[in-house]
């Protein structure tokens, strides 16, 4: 393999190794605005847009772009600011974390390098995942009081998402990195209006009315335009045409928005924010299952593609649509833009649709529902529809001796949680990245009641002991099974992973694990309910700002020093300073000791730990999970039929 590599390489570097990472050189953008633009060259139709300087090329992974390190540079020298802020209000007792940073300062690979990472759990991850990052940013009012956690995210370099946690992450980044309260305040009720389901479709939109046989008709003529010039459509296509609407804060749901615009905002550029990426699961030709060897995908601004080592190549992400083979643009093939629309991509990372194939036979509906729904999703799948399909594969005849991929003309990619990976850790745990400390939101659904178990981390775990094969180098803390996460009560508070670094296979992030829980509002709501008010939404927003914060300190009033010292423990070791006392009891109370207690536990019932929050009313609240898939079916059967 490792030859095969080498030859590869060289034939590259031979080659337009230059246009790769720097092929996303481009003709000025006429109006620089400074957001997210909706710059594709026709509406959601790819076409043929110009190559700009360079022409697409992939690359392979072994490092990172050229795009990427020179964007942090900039980044951590903003996080380093950042991280004085946020030292100078959370003290160490005994230790003077603020000079510990200034005196670092020159030298960014001494300092914290920290990621963010929210999971996936449909809207319930939304709305969780949106609670701790509101608490983390700086922006939300009272976050920098006193046990509380504003400016984490600001001293973050990477923010990824999964699924719902990638329509969160994508949510801020192409509405102008606007905050979760500037979401949660829209007054034009264009965005985060759950109220209204997605199968819906809005009230408003911009200051048009429209009712749910027009936004069918939007969605199907976009999806119909794509399909009229060439490219194949999926399920998916109509998925994220939907989303939109939910998402993206301009009319029609922004059609022209692409995930390769977000690297065009200036505040971006200058290393404002972290660096936004999401995440896929390849499905190889053939098999229905996502298994833990399945390649992961990531979605950044500049590029797509993977470090794993079956493809181990990235292209520039905004030329996807473009027919490259064996890692090249051929000359007579166009330079195609417009593939890359953001709510596909949110789409692509959420594309639960064989999950439902997958799982039917478990959920409780009346049996007509489930046969219609298994008849239509069987059609689909038979088809193929039930993916997103990237198509043209960029990846075509790239990789040929490792990757499933290398004869196939279509990717197709499901939703990043298919491999029970449901947290989206694999690109903040590539060596090539040195993160540092990762704080891993988890929403997943894994109990019965809809409560996390810490699955994502064993799944996680347990993919990084092949190490021969699919984790490449990627090394990951040991975590213990479910049943001791529930026993122990690990899934019921913020818990430590590889807090000693020695005790581990290779370079790793400590891993502050932050699981959902109940401390002011039940937040465990059906991943498959589309449908909340906004004061559901945003009481489910509070609960996870508690979670993150532990009710701002009031269970632990040394919550936010232990956060500052997760995010400082690996610089310490870097710098050899001694881990102070404060630190050494926060690392006694929040990492897991190694301990098992791996008997079957009793149903996990957690109650709730703070005053419970009161709603005006519930009556308009979550609907049946049989009312839903109905609604999915309807969905379904008319972009179907
Ligand atoms: C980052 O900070 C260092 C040290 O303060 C400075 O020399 C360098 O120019 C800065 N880089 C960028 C890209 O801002
Ligand atoms: C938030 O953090 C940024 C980056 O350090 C800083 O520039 C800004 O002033 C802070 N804002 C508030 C409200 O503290
Ligand atoms: C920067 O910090 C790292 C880690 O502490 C150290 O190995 C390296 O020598 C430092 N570089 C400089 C220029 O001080
Ligand atoms: C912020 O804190 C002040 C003073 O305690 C309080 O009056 C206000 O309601 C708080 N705002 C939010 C959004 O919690
Ligand atoms: C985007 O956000 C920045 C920073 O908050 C602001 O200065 C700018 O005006 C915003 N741009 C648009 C187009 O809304
Ligand atoms: C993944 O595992 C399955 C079964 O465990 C196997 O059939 C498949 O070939 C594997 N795929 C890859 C890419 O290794
Ligand atoms: C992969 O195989 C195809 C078909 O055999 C061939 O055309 C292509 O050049 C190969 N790719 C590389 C990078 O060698
Ligand atoms: C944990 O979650 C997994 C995945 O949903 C489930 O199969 C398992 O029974 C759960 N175990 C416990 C102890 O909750
Ligand atoms: C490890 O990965 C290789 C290649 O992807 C695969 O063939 C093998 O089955 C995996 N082994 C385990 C134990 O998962
Ligand atoms: C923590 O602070 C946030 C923001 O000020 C507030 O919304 C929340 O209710 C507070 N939590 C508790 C338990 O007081
Ligand atoms: C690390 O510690 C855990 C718990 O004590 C243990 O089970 C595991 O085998 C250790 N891992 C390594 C790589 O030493
Ligand atoms: C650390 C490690 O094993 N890296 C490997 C990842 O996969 C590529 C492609 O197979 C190899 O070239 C690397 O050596």
């Amino acid at each position: 393999m490792r030859s095969n590599w080498a030859t590869l390489c060289a034939a590259l570097a031979a080659g337009s190794l230059s246009g790769s990472t720097a092929a996303v050189t481009l003709e000025p953008i006429q109006d620089v605005a400074v957001r997210a633009l909706p710059n594709a060259p026709d509406g959601y139709t790819p076409a043929d847009a110009g190559c700009g300087n360079g022409r697409p090329a992939v690359r392979s992974a072994a490092t990172l772009s050229q795009s990427e390190q020179l964007w942090l540079e900039g980044r951590r020298n903003k996080t380093t600011d950042a991280m004085k802020d946020f030292f100078r209000r959370n003290k160490i007792a005994g230790f003077d974390a603020l000079s510990y940073i200034e005196d670092n300062a020159n030298n960014a690979t001494a300092l914290p390098n920290v990621g963010v990472a929210v999971s996936g759990g449909g809207y319930r991850a939304l709305m969780n995942g949106a609670g701790a990052l509101k608490a983390f940013d700086n922006r939300t009012e009272n976050s920098t009081s006193p046990g509380q956690l504003g400016g984490l995210l600001q001293s973050a370099t990477y923010l990824s998402g999964l699924s719902g946690g990638g329509w969160l992450v994508g949510s801020l980044y192409l509405n102008n990195y606007t905050s979760v309260s500037g979401l949660q305040a829209d007054e034009e009720g264009t965005v985060w209006e759950f109220a209204q389901s997605i199968f819906e479709g809005p009230t408003e939109k911009g200051l048009k009315i429209i009712d749910t046989a027009s936004y069918y008709k939007d969605i199907f003529d976009a999806v119909e335009g794509k399909k009229k010039a060439g490219f194949d459509v999926t399920i998916t296509d109509y998925w994220g045409r939907a989303l939109s609407y939910q998402l993206i804060n301009a009319p029609e749901g922004g059609p022209s928005y692409t995930w390769s615009s977000i690297a065009l905002a200036d505040n971006f550029k200058d290393g404002d924010m972290p660096l936004p990426i999401l995440v896929a699961d390849g499905r190889n030709p053939g098999e229905l299952f996502v298994g833990g060897n399945a390649t992961v995908f990531e979605f950044n601004p500049w590029e797509f593609g993977t470090f794993d080592p079956t493809v181990f190549g990235f292209m520039p992400i905004e030329f996807l649509g473009s027919k490259l083979e064996a890692g090249t643009l051929p000359r007579d093939e166009a330079c195609v833009r417009g593939f890359d629309n953001a709510g596909y991509i949110m789409g692509t990372s959420s594309s639960l649709f064989n999950q439902f194939l997958l799982q039917v036979d478990n959920v409780n509906i009346p049996g007509f529902i489930k046969d219609a729904f298994k008849s239509i999703l069987e059609s689909i799948g038979n088809d193929n529809n039930d993916i997103a399909a990237y198509e043209p594969n960029p990846f075509f005849h790239y990789s040929n001796e490792s990757s499933p991929f290398a004869n196939e003309r279509a990717l197709n990619l499901v939703d990043g949680g298919e491999d029970l990976q449901n947290i989206p850790l694999h690109p903040l745990i590539q060596p090539e990245r040195h993160v540092d400390v990762i704080f891993a939101v988890d929403s997943s659904a894994d109990t019965d009641a809809s409560w996390p178990n810490g699955t994502a981390l064993v799944a996680t775990y347990q993919r990084s002991l092949n190490s021969s094969g699919i984790s490449n180098g990627t090394a990951f803390p040991a975590i213990p099974d479910q049943n001791t996460f529930v026993n122990l009560g690990l899934n019921k508070k913020p818990t430590f992973f590889g807090c000693d670094s020695a005790n581990m296979t290779g370079p790793s992030p400590l891993i502050v694990y932050i699981p959902n829980a109940p401390y002011v509002f039940w937040s465990n709501v059906s991943t498959f309910d589309p449908v909340y008010n906004n004061s559901e939404r945003n009481a489910i927003i509070q609960n996870g700002y508690n979670v993150a914060t532990m009710g701002n300190g009031t269970v632990d009033a040394n919550w936010s020093t232990c956060v500052g010292c997760a995010v400082l423990s690996r610089s310490f070791e870097r710098t050899e300073t001694e881990v102070p006392e404060a630190c050494k009891q926060c690392f006694d109370t929040y990492c897991w000791d190694g301990r098992l207690d791996s008997k079957t536990p009793p149903p996990y019932e957690p109650g709730i730990q703070l005053e419970p929050l009161q709603l005006p009313s519930m009556a308009s609240g979550v609907l049946p999970s049989a009312l839903t898939l109905a609604a999915a079916v309807g969905m379904t059967t008319m972009l179907m039929g």
